[in-house]
Order: structure tokens, then sequence, then C-alpha cells
């Protein structure tokens, strides 16, 4: 038998006992021990019973995803399933930790199922772009009714143990030693007479209304196919024998399997995990970290504020007077409330944390003793310089100094200051307590220690934590800069805002660009093209007709009217005819002669856009890896996760075909659409963005 699974006789019951860490994933090796255990369990006399247990911190976190991509090998999971289930001794699951897709769908092939109570049952295949393949869509709903198997397996959330009960996924909850638990419950079904349960010979569901439910998941997928082809796998559980239903599913997850919907959400997977591991950090000891400080207390450094507190961090916050503190201190009190309401905290959580964690003052001194400090005030260069020399005079030595600035330079910031060294960029995205992505900007003094403090504050703050170098916009605003003015291009050209809005939303995007400017407010770009006027290039093309209406004091969501109007209590916006006749004035002005576009070409000049000014980045080195970049995308901007990000998306297209569009919008302007020299480089050397990643990994 494999050493991937422990078989051990406990009088009349075998014990198959995985061993597979970190996570008991599903490997070739796990599944053959399993088959094998089967199989000894039934030859040796006395064995009346089975008992599967994962070792470690969980049952089974699902098939071995590493394998995902490579030629399938026996025994495969659905046989496996089958053959647990098929067995003629009494099969019992005992589950701790996780048993997601795979293991779950071993759990369901068992006979009964046991759990500790702080388990987690799950089907996530729909985050890789797939289905259950192993028979959860057939034997799931056969347990919960087609509604709530649907629900799990759609959303492809954890179900707690309680949940999992009720819905009848699970038998009993037992504190105890799974293995412990397992075995007495066990004994007590075979005491009892108790019969072998296949699932599979339970009744199908009954029908409910499946293309209604299929509509459904595919609206609310955004385009991404998986969760409505589950919708159709669970119809068939309810109208096809248990044996062709298993072949339905089968075949749609194979079809599944060669998708690029699969490359795209695994890539982002793996890539988040890969993102935050910095080989030049292997060795590095980040500082200690139990206080922190923010000075600044409005939604930025409210936000920042939350989510250190939320992770177990003491917060000093500093405001300049007394009544902007007390704001500050509501504006924090408020969203821990919100995390009472989601469930994520009690309320004397929230007591402690608002009475004794967090300490809002007006005094810098009461920053003497924090480890840490990430400051959150006005986006000006003097105002930053001046705190960070207050900073400088009180925080002790070793104290990080970082500042959430979204674009300023950190290299002049830390100049400024007696300790370059302790100075790094931590730039986070608003709501600071709900948005996942921190980047992380590393400027050129900062020390290794100082970028491992960076990184192990972000993975407290459960951040996904993206290194960057220092350039206008970092990485991810420098990106949507770029592609941003392609979409105004377009405008200029003849696409409306409406057309293009609605072709990236089809794209998968969960707002288009200009509803994102609505929501963000039209003042800030309207800012940013004043302050860059000054040395911005001749052959610039920039858009005028948005400034007018800026002119006139609307700025969007917050003014009610922008590219769209607004209506109060209403959701969403309508076109604005304000906005069509500003743009016809314009093309008249340039002598422009609007053309039509095609959704194809708006999502195409889109993507090249963006994958361009992200091949110069990657090429300036201020993102490392291609990974890097779809991780900001992803976590950032709303780029739809099943393409796995911009550099996936590019490698899926083929960068010969991206090259080649490129140079073709670069005969109508040179300045804007100038290829990035290591795109021209990966497609002289038939290399592309993934090569890349697997060579600085
Ligand atoms: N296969 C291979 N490696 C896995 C894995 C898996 N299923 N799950 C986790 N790992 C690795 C992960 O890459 C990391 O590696 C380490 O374990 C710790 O993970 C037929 C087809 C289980 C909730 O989708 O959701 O079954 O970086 O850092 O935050 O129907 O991992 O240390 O080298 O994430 O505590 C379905 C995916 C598969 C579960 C733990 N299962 N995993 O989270 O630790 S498809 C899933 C997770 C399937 C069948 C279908 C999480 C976790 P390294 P981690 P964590």
């Amino acid at each position: 038998m494999s050493d991937k699974i422990a078989y051990e006789r406990h009088g009349d019951i075998a014990v198959l006992r995985i061993q597979n860490p970190p996570v008991n994933a599903l490997s070739q090796a796990v599944r053959a021990g399993l088959q094998d255990g089967m199989s000894r369990a039934e030859a040796e006399e006395g064995v009346r019973a089975v008992l599967i247990v994962g070792e470690g911190r969980a049952f089974i976190a699902g098939a071995d995803i590493t394998e995902f991509g490579k030629p399938p090998q026996e025994p495969y999971l659905p046989d496996l399933c089958n053959r647990i289930e098929a067995s003629p001794l009494l099969v019992v699951a005992s589950m701790h930790g996780v048993s997601l897709g795979g293991g779950l769908e071993v759990a369901l092939g068992a006979h009964y199922r046991i759990a500790q109570p702080n388990a987690r049952v799950g089907l996530p295949e729909v985050h890789l772009g797939l289905i259950p393949g192993a028979g959860g869509t057939q034997r799931l709903p056969r347990l919960t009714g087609a509604e709530a198997a649907i629900e799990v397996i759609t959303s492809g959330r954890h179900v707690m143990a309680p949940e999992a009960l009720e819905l009848g996924i699970i038998d009993r909850i037992e504190e105890g030693d799974p293995q412990t638990v397992g075995l007495a419950y066990a004994q007590e079904l075979l005491d009892s007479g108790a019969t072998r349960r296949p699932i599979s010979e339970m009744p199908g569901t009954a029908p409910i209304d499946w293309d209604a439910a299929y509509e459904a998941a595919f609206r609310k997928g955004r385009g991404q196919i998986s969760p409505a082809q589950a919708v159709r796998a669970v119809q068939a559980s309810a109208e096809e024998p248990f044996k062709v239903g298993m072949k339905t599913e089968r075949q749609m997850f194979v079809d599944l399997m060669e998708t690029d919907q699969r490359q795209g959400m695994i890539h982002a997977f793996f890539s988040e995990r890969a993102v935050s591991n910095l080989p030049e950090l292997k060795g590095v000891t980040p500082r200690d970290l139990h206080e922190i400080g923010v000075i600044g207390g409005g939604t930025m450094g409210a936000g920042i504020a939350t989510a250190a507190l939320l992770s177990g961090l003491k917060v000093v916050l500093i405001e300049m007077k007394d009544e902007a503190a007390k704001a500050a201190h509501e504006r924090i009190a408020g969203n821990l409330q919100g995390a009472v309401k989601r469930g994520k905290i009690s309320q004397d959580k929230y007591e402690a944390l608002t009475t004794e964690a967090l300490k809002v003052s007006t005094e810098y001194a009461s920053l003497s003793d924090v480890d840490l400090v990430i400051e959150a005030v006005f986006e000006d260069m003097d105002v930053k310089k001046q705190v960070f020399a207050q900073l400088d005079a009180v925080c002790k030595p070793g104290c990080v100094l970082a500042s959430n600035t979204s674009y300023l330079d950190v290299n002049e910031i830390a100049a400024s200051t007696s300790r370059p060294g302790d100075v790094i960029g931590l730039h986070f995205f608003s709501p600071a307590h709900v948005m996942k992505l921190l980047e992380i900007v590393v400027a050129d003094a900062t020390a290794p220690e100082v970028v491992a403090t960076g990184f192990a504050l972000g993975k407290m703050l459960g951040k996904v934590s993206v290194r960057a170098g220092v350039c206008d916009g970092f990485i991810g605003n420098r990106i949507l800069a770029t592609y941003r003015t392609a979409a105004d291009h377009m405008v200029l050209d003849g696409a409306s805002p409406y057309q293009i809005d609605k072709a990236l939303t089809d794209f998968g995007f969960a707002m288009g660009p200009f509803a994102v400017a609505d929501l963000a407010g039209l003042d800030i770009g309207w800012a940013t093209r004043k302050r860059k006027a000054a040395d911005r290039h001749p052959d610039e093309r920039v858009p005028t007709y948005i400034d007018r209406l800026c002119e006139q004091g609307h700025f969007g969501q917050k003014t009610g009217q922008g590219y769209y109007i607004y209506e109060k209590g209403k959701r969403g916006g309508v076109p604005n005819p304000e906005i069509t006749r500003l743009i016809e004035a314009e093309q008249k002005e340039r002598g422009i002669t609007p053309r039509d576009f095609t959704d194809r070409e708006i999502v195409r000049r889109y993507m090249c856009a963006m994958v361009n000014e992200a091949a110069k980045l990657l090429g300036e080195g201020i993102a490392r890896r291609p990974l890097d970049i779809d991780m900001v995308l992803l976590f950032g901007y709303g780029f739809p996760r099943y393409w796995g990000g911009p550099m996936k998306w590019a490698d899926l297209q083929g960068l010969e075909s991206v090259l080649r569009d490129i140079e073709s919008y670069a005969t109508e302007d040179a300045w804007f659409w100038q290829p990035a020299p290591l795109l021209k480089t990966l497609v002289a050397e038939g290399r592309n963005f993934d090569d890349l990643n697997k060579e600085a990994a």
C-alpha cells in the first residue's frame, strides 16, 4: 500500500488514515492507497466496517490541483468514490478541518459521515473553472435537494458543520480526536445493526425550474461557464439514473478541464499563493509587529486602522484636531459594527477593540512605542514630508515608516528622513478593510527586513500583497491610466462610453471604466489631468469633453451626474445626454469623423493597452513577475478571475497576436501604442509570460 495511507485494525473496524501533508490532497498515491486499503479491509477476516480519516489539519482538501493539465492517472476519483460506496462493509468518514471538492466527494461515497464542530465542507470547483467531477453533482442533491445543492456548488462556499448537519450532508457532529470519535461512531452503527447507505441508491431530487436556475447561475457567473454547467449536472441527477448522471457529470467536467477559464482560474489559485513568496526575502526576518500607528483618520486611514484592529494589532491613530479625532473614532467604530453584523466579531470583541486596542490622539508623542506607522494624509509631497519629519523625530529606532501614497515618489519621501532604510510604501485600496490588494512599494533604500515586515503585515491583515517598484502609479494605477486612455481614445474616435462599458462587463468586468470613473469621482481624473498637463507630450491625445462636465460641477455618483445620471434611491445610472453632446462637440472641434467599433475590437484594444503597459512595467522591474501584475488586476481592479489576469489572458490569446494588434494600432497613434520591448523579445524568442513566471520562481 502507498505510504500515503496508514492502515490500522481496531477490532472489526479497519482505519484508512490519509497522510499527505499539508492538506491531504487526493494525489494519485492517495487514491491508489485508498483503493488498496478498501480491498485489504474487505479481504481481511472479521472486518465489518472501514473508517476513513485524515491526518494533520484537514480531512481532504480536494483533488490534487498540481496534477491538473497532466494526463489523468488511475484510479480516477469518480471510480474510487463509487468503489468506496459499493463496498460490502459499512464505510464511515470522520471529517475535520476542510473536506473540499474531491474530499467531500470521497466522504459522500462513504455511508455515514461524522464531523468536528469547526469542520467545513464544500464543492469549490467553480473557483477553478470546473464543476465537481467525482459524483458531487449527483450525490449532494440526493441528500440536500436540488436548490440547496445548486447554491452550495455554484457558490463554491465553505459550509460550516452545523449547517452541513442541517442540510443532511453530515450525520453527526462530535468534538474530539477525529479518529477516536470516528471509531466510536462506526462501532455504534455496527452495534445498532445500521446498514450500508449508498447515496447513489437514494431517489433523485424533485424537479425545479432548471432553466431559471441555469439563467441565474449564468448571470451571477458574469460570463463564467462552470456554475451554469453545474446546474445542468444537478438536473441530470434528477432526470437520469445515477450511472447516466455520473457519465453526464464526467463529460461536462472533462470538457471544462479543456477551457481557457480552467487555465485562468488555476493560474489565479496558485499565483495568489506565490505572489507573496519573494525569493529575495528567504531567510530575512521581519521586525515584530504588535502596535501600529496610523496618521489621518479619513476613509483610508480609518479603513487601515480597522483592518489592523481586526487582525489583532493595537492601533494609535493620530488626527490634527479633537473633532477630527472623534470623527475618526466613530468611522472606525462604524466599520467594526459592520464586522459584528457580518458575524466576523462578537459585540464583546467590538467593545474591546474600540475601548482598549484603539487609541485616538492628536499628539505625535503617542507614537513613541509603535512598531510601524502608516500615513494616510493628503496626497501632497510637502504635507507627506512634514509628517515624515515628525515621525522621524518621535518614533523609536527600528520603527517602520510607511506611506499609503497612491503615486508619489517614495524615494523622495525616504530621502527626507534620517532613516531611509526604514521607509516603505504600503498602498492600500479603499475601503482598506475590505479590498484584499496591498501594493508594497519598495524604495531604493528600503532595507530587506523592512520589506519582509511589510509582507508580514499584509499577511496579518489577510491581504494579497504584491511587491512594486517606485514609479507614478506603481503597478495598478499606472496600468489603469493606460487602459483608461485607450478607452478615451475609442470615445474620441466614435465608440460611446456606454458601448465600451457594456462590452467590458460582457467580457467579465464587474463595471466598465466609465461607470468606475463615476464611482471614484470624476474630479480625481480631472485633478490628475491638470497635474500632468505641464509635462504632457505633444502627441498625447487627451480628451477635454469630460473636463467641460467637471467645470459644470458634475463629478459622477457623488454629485448625481457624470457619464451617467443617478436618481436618488435607484441602483445604477442612465446615460447622460450631456456627455454625448460634449463628445460630438469635441469630435467636431478636432475634425474627427466618428466610426463604429465592434465589441470585440473594444475589448481587444482595451486589453492590448493593458498588456502593453504591463510588459513595460515588467521590463523596467517595477513588477517582478507577470503573475504579480495578474494579482494586482484581480484583487484591486475587478479583472474577471476566470481569465487569471491580463498576462494570463495574453498568453491564452498568444503573444504574437497581441503584438501584431499593438503594432497595427501604432500605425494610427505611434506615441500611445509603442510596443513594449519585453513583448517584442518574448515573441521573437517564442516565449510567453508564464515562462517568465517559471524562470522567476
Ligand atoms: N491540491 C494541491 N495543493 C493544494 C490544494 C489542492 N487541492 N489545496 C491547497 N494546496 C496547497 C497550497 O497550494 C499550499 O501550497 C498549501 O496547500 C496550503 O494551502 C474531482 C476536481 C485547503 C482551504 O479547490 O481552498 O477536487 O503554497 O496556503 O490558506 O471534484 O488551500 O504551501 O506550497 O491555501 O490554510 C477542490 C483548494 C479541488 C481547495 C487551505 N479543492 N485549496 O487554505 O492554506 S478540485 C479546492 C484551498 C476537485 C474534484 C475536483 C485552500 C485550503 P504551498 P493554503 P490555507
